[in-house]
């Protein structure tokens, strides 16, 4: 079995010849010996190779991330990164590296347009690790509830989340769309399997260019049938702890080289989220020195302003129904509102879920379509859903990227995503 740094760094191969493949991230050449740091997907050591023992040409050769392979005895030395050290004494060259483009100090800008090197860094294979959990940590969350996975297409007739963010695209003879959501297919697909998710890239072509938007990215949607606002919210509320703990358990190393504080994370795993009404987000928004009306909606920077202060996440619920788009279902009891939630993220992070409970009637439903300025006709099989066998049903949508943004609290949601999609950003 090939074996990784975290397996060999141990008292028990300490003596012992180990095998480890990987990248070189440091490297000094000195009168009598080289030094280099060896890198894996699970860490770094220390390699040496003195002159005066066995000599290898090859050794000498070597620069920053080239590809090798080294065998070599493992010994402790409490001077190196991690404890350990191996003296080279067998060495295979896969790819001798040109010299490496990045390097300290470089500007974003540079960093991205070099994304497929840059990936190699310890910082991005810290993020990309805690990434990985999220992802893992939203299947087992939903296959442990007892969730069917299902998939939706991504070219689609219309739009789910407003014609402003639509990508338009080149359908043969037709125009088609960039799926924004799966959520109208999830709506079809409910009707038989009752619990359902999908994991997909969603698309939108958003002009807005903040720090949370991207025009590609990943979405984890759910649809339950039989539930309402208040059970979807205890089911966001569930899923997000889910995550959160499993980050604590599995990547503590990862949280300590991004230098994460994780007070914040541990507070969201066991404390109650905050509940509250629009209308009290906004008097929370206009305490904390915004000036906003009832009616407003949230953006970015409101968002911004509302969270700093929070310690665990807020759903802020029953939005005004101009404000959501219309397979929301308008509340009952005041019919200016709908039953929708978002749930923002707290230390500034804001929007990182958005749901609630469906329209569950055909005249409702056609009426809201209408006022949105859409042709009903054209969600006619979305309309057909309420017209044979109607049931109440809620869903939400997690953007994942932005999740992983607020767990790793990076500055930007372009450093969440492996190969981040923006307006002006398609390479690499
Ligand atoms: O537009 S949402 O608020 N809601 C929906 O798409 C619903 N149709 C989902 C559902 O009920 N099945 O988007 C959901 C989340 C939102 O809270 C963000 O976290 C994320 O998707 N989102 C984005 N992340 C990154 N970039 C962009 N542009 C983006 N847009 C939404």
């Amino acid at each position: 079995m090939e074996l990784l740094i975290k397996d060999v760094t141990n008292k028990e191969h300490v003596g012992k010849a180990v095998t480890l493949r990987g990248f070189i991230s440091n490297i000094r050449k000195g009168k009598n010996n080289i030094f280099f740091m060896l890198r894996d997907p699970s860490g770094v050591i220390q390699c040496v190779s003195h002159f005066n023992e066995k000599a290898f040409p090859e050794v000498e050769k070597l620069t920053r991330e080239s590809s090798i392979l080294v065998k070599g005895n493992l010994k402790e030395d409490s001077r190196a990164e991690g404890g350990y050290e191996i003296t080279i004494e067998e060495l295979e060259v896969y790819g001798l590296a040109e010299p490496f483009p990045i390097k300290k100090g470089h500007k974003k800008v540079f960093l991205f347009d070099n994304r497929h090197l840059w990936m190699r860094s310890r910082r991005v294979t810290a993020i990309m690790k805690i990434r990985s959990t999220v992802f893992e940590g939203i299947h087992e969350f939903f296959v442990k509830n007892g969730f069917y996975e299902i998939q939706s297409p991504s070219f689609v007739g219309g739009s789910v989340e407003g014609g402003s963010t639509l990508f338009e695209i080149n359908y043969f003879d037709k125009k088609a769309y960039l799926s924004q959501s799966w959520q109208l297919y999830a709506e079809a697909m409910v009707n038989s399997l009752w619990k359902i998710y999908t994991v997909a890239p969603s698309f939108r072509a958003e002009n807005s260019r903040t720090w949370r938007h991207l025009t590609e990215f990943w979405h984890a949607e759910t649809e339950v049938a039989f539930m309402d606002l208040n059970g979807i919210i205890e089911l966001e509320e569930g899923l997000i702890k889910h995550i959160v703990k499993n980050v604590l358990i599995k990547n503590q190393a990862e949280l300590t080289l991004l230098k994460r504080d994780q007070t914040i994370l541990k507070n969201v795993v066991e404390n109650p989220f905050l509940r509250m009404s629009y209308e009290s987000v906004i008097d929370l928004a206009n305490k904390n020195g915004l000036k906003l009306e009832y009616g407003a909606d949230l953006g970015a920077d409101e968002e911004r302003v509302i969270t700093s202060k929070l310690n665990v996440p807020l759903f802020a619920m029953n939005y005004p129904t101009k404000l959501k788009p219309f397979y929301h279902k308008p509340d009952p009891k005041d019919p200016t509102h709908v039953l929708c939630n978002d749930l923002l993220a707290p230390e500034g992070y804001g929007e990182i879920i958005g749901g609630g409970q469906r329209v569950d009637d055909k005249e409702t439903l056609i009426k809201r379509i209408k006022e949105e300025g859409l042709n009903p006709n054209d969600y006619n099989w979305y309309v057909d859903l309420r017209r044979y066998g109607a049931i109440p049903h809620s869903g939400f949508g997690l953007g994942v990227d932005r999740l992983v943004m607020w767990i790793c609290k990076l500055p930007h949601i372009m450093y969440a995503t492996p190969f981040p999609r923006t307006p002006r950003r398609i390479y690499p």
